[in-house]
């Protein structure tokens, strides 16, 4: 029986309840249900997401393409392999056309997941190569271009553009096709880089991640299935949240701890979320916002709004931890991310999502790899097809 995990589960003790459907598992999103397995990553309510087995707050500190490496293969690279899976990337990294027709026509005030989305189906429609582990490798390539490019077009900076230099990291090759003015550059790139690695991927049945594996299993091709994962993702109940903590974070304006407890209880009271805390399957705070915590206390301590999510961190969990529904009342990984990028010049929360997106290509493309190609003795995941049962309004006319 295969094991796996560190707690040593089944498989089979992993999905036993499946022999217990009953109806109260029907018309909830399918929450909890087993439909698979993964190989990238699983999460636990105590230690968060693991890539491969490490606990994510050992990987946090790598350099992304190192756990690219990681979540394609299985294993961390030596320096030997990992040189040369740099290599490889700078190969696949040089744009297959030009996006300058299409960048140029979108509404510049459309949301940037939507051109993300475009951006992706556009580079697929240039070069397909039909093969699910080439073309997730070379889509995560031309990630960092695509992204800097989409910044520039939508906010009019598309005179002087620098040329692409592949041999640079993929967080550089971003930054420098960017150019961002006003910031320290060190900073900028230490922030993007810890946040693509803590967001990669987070286990298989979160809806961008099962939506892409879906689209894929219909044979659609690897950029139509992460299009729509983008797409899937880009809903405020999912990865939008983390734009809405920053707006969350702005609109508390303040780190004294009696107005922010003051701020807090006013947003239950009328109804609304405490953004950055709580989590559907965490009990404890989120290690990606403990990883993020450290990083702000090394490299903003005392920006304004660091200075807010620090008190939020001491004050919102308390009063949260009044209400018995609340299962989490401790801080998730939207609660830093946002003041970070904010701190760097990445001003306009509108973008943090696309961020959160270029770092789930890596994540879904994997997972979309292996279901392809390696689950089923190599002959793949059948198309998805759940079931669902007739409502007496579908039997209408049946006597
Ligand atoms: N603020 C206000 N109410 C909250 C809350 C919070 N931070 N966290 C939980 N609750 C409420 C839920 O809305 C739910 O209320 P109802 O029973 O009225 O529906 C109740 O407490 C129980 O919720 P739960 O079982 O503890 O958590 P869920 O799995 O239902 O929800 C989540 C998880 C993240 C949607 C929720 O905690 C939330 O809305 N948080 C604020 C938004 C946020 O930060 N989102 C980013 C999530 C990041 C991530 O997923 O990694």
């Amino acid at each position: 029986m295969t094991r796996f995990g560190r707690y040593g589960e089944t498989v089979t003790d992993e999905a036993k309840h499946l022999l217990d459907l009953t109806e109260k598992h029907l018309d909830i999103g399918m929450r909890g249900v087993p439909v698979g397995t993964c190989r990238t990553s699983y999460v636990t309510p105590g230690e968060g997401v693991h890539y491969c087995g490490y606990p994510i707050a050992e990987l946090a500190e790598m350099e992304p393409e190192d756990v690219v490496y990681l979540l394609f293969n299985k294993e961390l690279p030596t320096e030997k392999q990992s040189l040369e899976f740099r290599q490889n990337l700078a190969t696949r990294a040089e744009m297959p056309g030009d996006l300058t027709p299409i960048f140029s026509t979108l509404p510049r005030d459309g949301h940037p997941m939507d051109w993300l989305s475009i951006g992706i189906h556009s580079l697929g429609m240039m070069d397909c190569k039909n093969d699910w582990k080439e073309d997730a490798l070379n889509l995560l390539a031309r990630m960092p271009r695509l992204m800097g490019l989409m910044f520039r077009y939508r906010e009019g900076r598309i005179d002087n553009i620098p040329e692409d230099d592949t041999s640079l990291s993929m967080v550089q090759r971003f930054t420098n096709t960017l150019q961002l003015e006003v910031v320290d550059q060190e900073k900028l790139a230490k922030i993007i880089s810890v946040y693509l690695v803590l967001h990669m991927d987070h286990g298989g049945g979160n809806l961008s991640t099962f939506v892409g594996k879906a689209v894929a299993s219909g044979h659609a091709t690897l950029y139509s299935s992460i299009a729509s994962s983008m797409n899937a993702l880009s809903g405020p109940l999912h990865g939008r949240a983390n734009q809405s903590c920053l707006e969350f974070v702005l609109r508390v304006g303040t780190s004294e701890p009696e107005e922010v407890e003051h701020f807090v209880r006013k947003e239950l009271e009328e109804g609304r979320p405490v953004f950055g805390f709580g989590h559907a399957v965490l009990r404890s705070e989120d290690p990606r916002a403990t990883v993020q915590f450290a990083l702000g206390e090394k490299l903003c301590p005392d920006d304004a709004n660091f200075k807010i999510i620090r008190t939020l961190r001491e004050v919102a969990p308390r009063v949260l931890s009044e209400n018995p529904k609340i299962s989490n009342p401790n801080a998730n990984v939207d609660i830093a991310s946002g003041a970070l990028l904010h701190h760097v010049g990445l001003t306009n929360p509108s973008y943090y999502t696309t961020f959160f997106g270029w770092a789930r290509v890596i994540g879904i493309g994997a997972q979309i790899f292996d279901e392809r190609v390696i689950m089923r003795g190599g002959k793949g995941v059948p198309i998805y097809r759940p079931k669902y049962i007739a409502r007496e309004q579908s039997l209408r006319h049946i006597e």
